[in-house]
């Protein structure tokens, strides 16, 4: 046997022989019976019988049936046979090279498939020098406050109130989660139809340069998820110009597919940005990592350890005035995610669903 698949649960094994008659017999089906059962009857040494599996106590015209599946576990060379209390099997039995193929002795198996994983994308490693300064796995039960500020806010562009309740932040599992919900909640003394969250790291991580990764799921697939978008970006302290986006993940079905790259001089907007379609799947397929490399003079991006995209000086005329850090000029970056509800590429509709979830399984910082 070699059509199980990896994986396979609840299998089951049926002996199946086909008697040309009914006759009265008790039958009893064994298996990795050792020995030839070949020959015309005679054999000088029977073969070696192995333990019952199960006892029919007649045999009926056609095929005729055993519970087998004690002695299947999987792929592989099993050996049955078939012991009876009286008459000659070979009067009876249709044997594998009978030209009736209808009736030849068959196994018949029955099993749960797997249920299909999404192909698990592969942290990529950093490459030489880069060095691990700070990180958050998410492995507690807790936002870990040391590291994070989980804010109840609220912005013009976001239709959603943006709260610190577990309801739209929490951490469990492995994975800091960030879920949009739909309820009425009053902030900036108004109503919103939504609820989100938005965590960042003012105060207390920001970085000048260094290869900033997040793994995230996105909640955004083909249908759907119109006016959900998941963010992974990093602002100065200074509160001036620049902004990094390492992944913008919009939902809608002109959206989904790709991952936003970005960078911005200001709002006005002086920006460029990359909208990165994936070659197969989309970023709500599963885990994806999204990572980017800010070095003095270029600026790179990858997701799932391939590099999507670069700015450098040639690019943009304002990169180093913006993202530079000469000793006069020493800027530091601090992190955020952010989960907006509608905005400028659009709102929720009716098809949206909610709660909407954006994992994160892991936020790392490296320098060199
Ligand atoms: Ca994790």
């Amino acid at each position: 046997m070699a059509g199980l698949p990896a994986g396979a649960s609840n299998i089951t094994a049926r002996l199946e022989l086909y008697s040309w008659t009914a006759f009265a017999s008790t039958t009893t089906a064994v298996h990795q019976a050792s020995g030839g059962a070949g020959g015309a009857g005679t054999w000088a040494s029977k073969p070696t019988l192995g333990a019952a599996l199960d006892t029919s106590t007649a045999v009926t015209a056609g095929y005729n049936a055993w519970n087998v599946s004690s002695a299947v576990k999987g792929n592989g060379a099993v050996t049955f046979a078939v012991r009876q209390s009286t008459r000659n099997t070979r009067v009876y039995w249709a044997s594998k090279e009978s030209t009736n193929t209808a009736a030849r002795p068959r196994l018949v198996i029955s099993y749960t498939a797997p249920s299909p994983t999404p192909t698990p994308t592969p942290t990529p490693s950093p490459g030489p020098g880069w060095r691990l300064v700070w990180s958050d796995e998410f492995d507690g039960t807790a936002l870990n406050t040391a590291k994070w500020r989980a804010r109840d806010s609220y912005v013009d562009y976001d239709r959603a109130c943006i709260t610190s309740r577990a309801k739209n932040v929490f951490v469990a599992n492995g994975s800091l989660t960030i879920r949009a919900q739909k309820e009425n909640y009053t902030c900036g003394g108004a109503t919103r139809p939504y609820t989100t969250g938005y965590v960042d790291t003012i105060g207390k991580a920001s970085f000048t340069y260094g290869r900033f990764e997040a793994r995230i799921k996105s909640p955004n697939g083909p249908a759907n998820s119109r006016g959900l978008w998941p963010a992974f970006w990093m602002r100065p302290d200074d509160g001036g110009n620049g902004e990094i986006d390492v992944t913008e993940l919009p939902g809608g079905a002109s959206y989904y597919k790709a991952a936003t790259a970005a960078i911005f001089r200001d709002y006005k907007p002086t920006k460029n940005d990359f909208r990165y379609t994936f070659p197969t799947g989309h970023p709500g397929d599963g885990f994806h990592t999204y990572t980017t490399e800010w070095e003095p003079g270029v600026i790179r991006w990858y997701v799932d350890g391939r590099e999507i995209w670069r700015r450098t000086g040639d690019t943009t005329s304002w990169l180093e005035e913006t993202f530079g850090a000469d000793d006069t000029y020493k800027r530091k970056f601090h992190l955020r995610l952010n989960f907006q509800v509608g905005g400028w590429l659009g709102d929720p509709d009716a098809a949206t669903v909610l709660p909407a979830d954006f994992v994160v399984d892991h936020v790392r910082v490296w320098q060199r």
